[in-house]
């Protein structure tokens, strides 16, 4: 859809320009979110994205378990809930018997790195050709903002009330980057949606993650660093400018590998092999900004 556009006139209008239309596929509908979550500025941002490649009718999307267990109700598109960390293994399976859809997995940061490590990891290394939202919010927001494997060193949690201490819960993940490093992951970035700049330069990862898929890519991943004003116990403007400044610090944004989506279209298995680029890389990658 193209965004800006001049309202048709009709006789008697004003002059009264539409400059800014909801795309189609976010429904129309108020959100189970908290005020000020950043949850919904990635539904946007995929119901965007996805008018724009004309996504929509081709899309069987994995909904989490998490706050955004109830993506389904927002965006316009096919769904399956997997249960809580599942949602890789889930768009594997959906991949390997429908090859011609455009498989989109969305996550948090619980259920991608803490529960679901495995599953994120093997989808990973097979190259499987989905694309992967991970929401992180460094925290367990729907539970009650226990600790993630995410949780910043020093951040009070319910379940470490006396700050994370890494002698005792060890340090963050910072799961992208290792992914980032198997031959398998064509794409991944890091963005956040701490503000309006940083929200631009996320639509393009993801929109870049998503044309990895429809060339016949391998697997891509965008993390969105996002906030949770409730878990962490900030206003909304405390906690964008939390996420502005330590989070970011801990979690460098920018793109962190960036294999190119292939030429050889993935095979009907969706799986890695014929990939370019799929043999042996071990790059150690490291975010550089987008
Ligand atoms: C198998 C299983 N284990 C644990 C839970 C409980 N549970 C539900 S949501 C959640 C964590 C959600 O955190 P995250 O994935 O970071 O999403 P957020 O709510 O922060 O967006 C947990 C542990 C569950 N529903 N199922
Ligand atoms: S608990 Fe946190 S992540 Fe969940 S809806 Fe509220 S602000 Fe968003
Ligand atoms: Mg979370």
């Amino acid at each position: 859809m193209t965004l800006h556009t001049p309202a048709p006139a009709s006789p008697g209008a004003s002059a009264a320009r539409l400059i800014y239309r909801k795309p189609d596929v976010l429904l129309d509908r108020s959100t189970h979110y908290c005020p000020g979550c950043g949850h919904g500025i990635v539904h946007r941002l995929l119901a965007e994205i996805m008018t724009e490649l004309e996504l929509p009718a081709h899309t069987i999307a994995v909904a989490p378990v998490g706050c955004a267990v109830f993506a389904y109700d927002y965006l316009n598109v096919d769904f399956v809930e997997a249960p809580h960390g599942r949602a890789p293994a889930v768009a594997t399976g959906i991949r390997r018997v429908r090859p011609e859809a455009f498989v989109l997995t969305y996550q948090g940061d619980g259920d991608l790195a803490a529960i679901g490590t495995a599953e994120i990891v093997h989808a990973a290394a097979r190259g499987e050709r989905i694309t992967a939202i991970f929401v992180n919010n460094g925290i367990y927001g729907m539970t009650g903002g226990q600790m993630a494997p995410t949780t910043l060193l020093g951040q009070r949690t319910t379940s470490s009330p006396d700050g994370r201490d890494a002698a005792l819960m060890g340090f963050p993940i910072r799961i992208t980057e290792m992914l980032a490093q198997l031959p398998g992951v064509t794409y991944a970035a890091r963005g956040t949606v701490a503000d309006v700049a940083g929200i631009g330069k996320l639509k393009s990862m993801i929109k870049r993650a998503c044309q990895v898929q429809m060339n016949g890519g391998g697997f891509s991943i965008v993390e969105a660093l996002s906030n949770c004003p409730v878990g962490w116990g900030m206003t909304p403007l405390e906690s964008l400018e939390h996420l502005k400044g330590p989070v970011v610090e801990a979690y460098p944004l920018g793109v962190i590998v960036d294999r190119g989506a292939s030429a050889s279209a993935q095979s009907g298995s969706g799986g890695a092999l014929g990939r370019a680029g799929a043999a042996g890389e071990s790059d150690a990658p490291r975010p550089r900004e987008a």
